[in-house]
């Protein structure tokens, strides 16, 4: 059989070190399915179920390998399917390929069927974005693409026509007349080290030894640089927030942490933003600016591997582009240790406080299940290295207060997009990456039905995912934002009958139960989690169960009584809710 093009591609993403492809056939990409049927030995293709997901799977095996993702379309309606996921790898910083077909050349610009100019839609996403229209262009744009994706950390996109799929390997149909050969590349790509000029860090050291009140603000491009971090902190009697996509950066019962900043974060990283003369910031470019300290109050230190996001949410005083590891390791030994500790004192008794207050929250004893109950009992059922993955939705606020990082745990989100439903594609890439761990989904309701059937593609693939579903009937987080504008809550609740999520998973060969008494919660979670394949478990929670701000400002406190003015329904429930969590937090406190 003579060599396709498609086998070009195949055989260049195998020298990359690319190992799978997530995708889903089509009539526009059959010869590259061909190109991969070929090479199975070498690349492996995951059949998922909706092309959005083959995106989320992408992204979250770039996130969570550091290596490249890459997902496969079809033309037309299969590339369009892939937008939101690949939004997902570009805004969070993924390095991902994605592949897409395209009609014949011979019929390009002639309205054909599912003549959808793929090249032109990805224009905003991509950072490298071609239509393959010669044989001889490969391997070299492969190699282009893949390096354009690691250096941008973003998403590069190739559409190979039909017809070129399938074309003899490097063959050059047309006489060349200009003086140009097709260059020959190499699939080579080497991460620059970073790290600041000599003299950079001599202005920081000087800022950070004058601050009387410092904090850090930790960042995911700091992650890996924990224990630095915490020397750092030490030295300079610093507590350390942490971005929610930075969670795993720290662990949460660390001295120095004060836990998340911004709606979803502590009460104790709210007064300490409002409480500082000096701010590190590494690895973070943290969007909530109404969170972090006023403009011009304060002395802003920032480590960043990216010169184009320096400054962007606060006028830094003393910026310093390099790689977070390298620049703190830099900083350290030029610290003066502080030996007033009070300012740190201060926040550690502050979170021994919102620690108290959260564990009111986790109590057994409240029906409906409460989700922090969930969360809680997640948390201590789940190992020292589990890897957990959230959807955007409430289920965010109970993850990033009531499941810990601690050991060798994971956590990932689509933090910039923020998109509902990558949870459940985000677990399966990451237990196909890693076939040893224990890889958690926990997810909403409306996030899990939006991409239910890829509970199949776990099954069938044979990755033994576990998905916790904090089943309160809605869109919790919308609902809840719909009053704190004021407004009463419209649209935002699924009504009867509800779908049975646990007889789904059963029926897509898996492990299903569902759970409505908190007595059941952690039996069934344990019985989950020993199964012997992907596991549901599907938790009726409190629906009136509030995602609280760790400060509730009197603006928010006023809007929210409004919103029962206007004629919020369930009120009733939802004040006895917000009554009974008081209450709890003040019996336990
Ligand atoms: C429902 C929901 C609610 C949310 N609420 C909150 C909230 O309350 N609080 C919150 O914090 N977030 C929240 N988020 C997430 C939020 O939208 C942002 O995505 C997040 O705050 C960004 O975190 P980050 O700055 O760590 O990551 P990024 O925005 O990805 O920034 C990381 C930065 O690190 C840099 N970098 C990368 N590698 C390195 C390196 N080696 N050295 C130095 N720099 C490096 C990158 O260039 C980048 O600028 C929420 C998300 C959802 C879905
Ligand atoms: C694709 C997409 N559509 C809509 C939204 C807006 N949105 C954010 S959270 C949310 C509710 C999510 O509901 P669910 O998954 O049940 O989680 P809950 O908030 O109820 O815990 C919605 C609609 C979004 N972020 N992404
Ligand atoms: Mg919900």
């Amino acid at each position: 059989m003579e060599e396709i093009v498609a086998e070009v591609l195949i055989k260049r993403l195998a020298d990359w070190g690319v190992d799978t492809v997530f995708g889903l056939p089509g009539d526009g990409i059959n010869g590259i399915m061909e190109g991969l049927r070929r090479h199975q030995d070498k690349v492996t293709f995951v059949l998922v179920h909706h092309e959005e997901a083959a995106a989320f799977m992408a992204t979250a095996y770039a996130k969570a390998t550091g290596r490249l993702g890459v997902c496969l379309a079809t033309s037309g309606p299969g590339g369009i399917h892939l937008a939101n996921g690949l939004y997902d790898a570009k805004l969070d910083h993924a390095p991902v390929l994605a592949i897409t077909g395209m009609q014949e050349t011979s019929v390009l610009g002639t309205a054909y069927q599912q003549e959808v100019h793929l090249e032109r839609f990805f224009a905003d996403v991509a950072e490298y974005n071609e239509m393959v229209v010669n044989p001889a262009q490969l391997p070299s744009l492969v190699d282009i693409a893949v390096r354009t994706a690691y250096s941008r950390r973003g998403v590069a996109h190739l559409t190979v026509p039909n017809d070129i799929q399938v074309a003899e390997a490097g063959k050059n149909p047309w006489p060349a007349v200009a003086p140009a050969i097709p260059p020959k590349t190499a699939p080579i790509y080497l991460t620059p080290a970073i790290r600041p000029h000599e003299h950079d860090p001599d202005a920081a050291v000087e800022v950070l030894n004058a601050g009387e009140k410092v904090a850090i603000l930790a960042g995911i491009g700091a992650r890996g640089a924990g224990e630095l971090l915490e020397q750092v902190a030490d030295a300079l009697g610093a507590p350390i927030m942490k971005t929610l996509s930075g969670k795993m950066v720290l662990p949460d019962d660390s001295p120095y942490v004060t836990g998340g900043i911004g709606l979803l974060g502590t009460a104790a990283s709210a007064d300490l933003v409002d409480d500082v003369d000096t701010l590190l910031m590494v690895g973070t470019n943290f969007p909530y600016t109404k969170h972090l300290p006023a403009p011009g109050t304060v002395k802003v230190v920032q480590i960043e591997l990216d010169p184009v996001r320096v400054g962007n949410r606060l006028p830094t005083d003393v910026p310093l582009i390099g790689d977070a590891k390298a620049t703190l390791a830099a900083l350290l030994p030029r610290l003066r240790r502080r030996t007033d500790r009070a300012h740190l004192e201060k926040y550690q008794r502050e979170m021994a406080d919102w620690r108290g207050r959260m564990a009111a929250l986790e109590s057994p004893d409240r029906e409906p299940i409460a989700p922090q109950y969930l969360a809680r009992t997640l948390d201590a059922v789940c190992a020292d290295d589990a890897i957990l993955t959230c959807d955007s939705g409430t289920i965010a606020t109970w993850a990033a207060r009531h499941w810990d990082i601690r050991g060798g745990r994971e956590f990932y989100l689509s933090g910039n997009l923020a998109s509902m439903a990558p949870g459940l594609p985000y677990a399966i890439a990451i237990q196909h990456a890693h076939p040893g761990r224990e890889v958690v989904a926990f997810i909403g309701d409306g996030g899990f039905a939006m991409l239910m059937a890829e509970f199949h593609t776990a099954v069938w693939h044979r990755l033994p995912i576990r998905v916790v579903i904090n089943n309160n009937s809605s869109l919790g987080q919308i609902l809840w934002e719909q009053m704190v504008l004021g407004y009463p809550e419209h649209g935002v609740r699924y009504g009867e009958p509800q779908p049975d999520f646990a007889a789904w998973a059963r029926a897509a060969g898996g492990h299903g139960v569902r759970v409505d008494k908190p007595g059941e919660l952690a039996d069934a979670l344990r019985e989950a989690f020993a199964v012997d394949g992907p596991a549901l478990v599907d938790v009726a929670v409190d629906p009136n169960e509030p995602p609280m701000p760790g400060k509730v400002s009197y603006e928010q406190a006023k809007k929210f009584g409004l919103a029962f003015l206007h004629g919020q329904p369930h009120k009733a429930a939802i004040a006895s809710t917000l009554f009974k969590d008081r209450v709890q937090q003040l019996r336990d406190s």
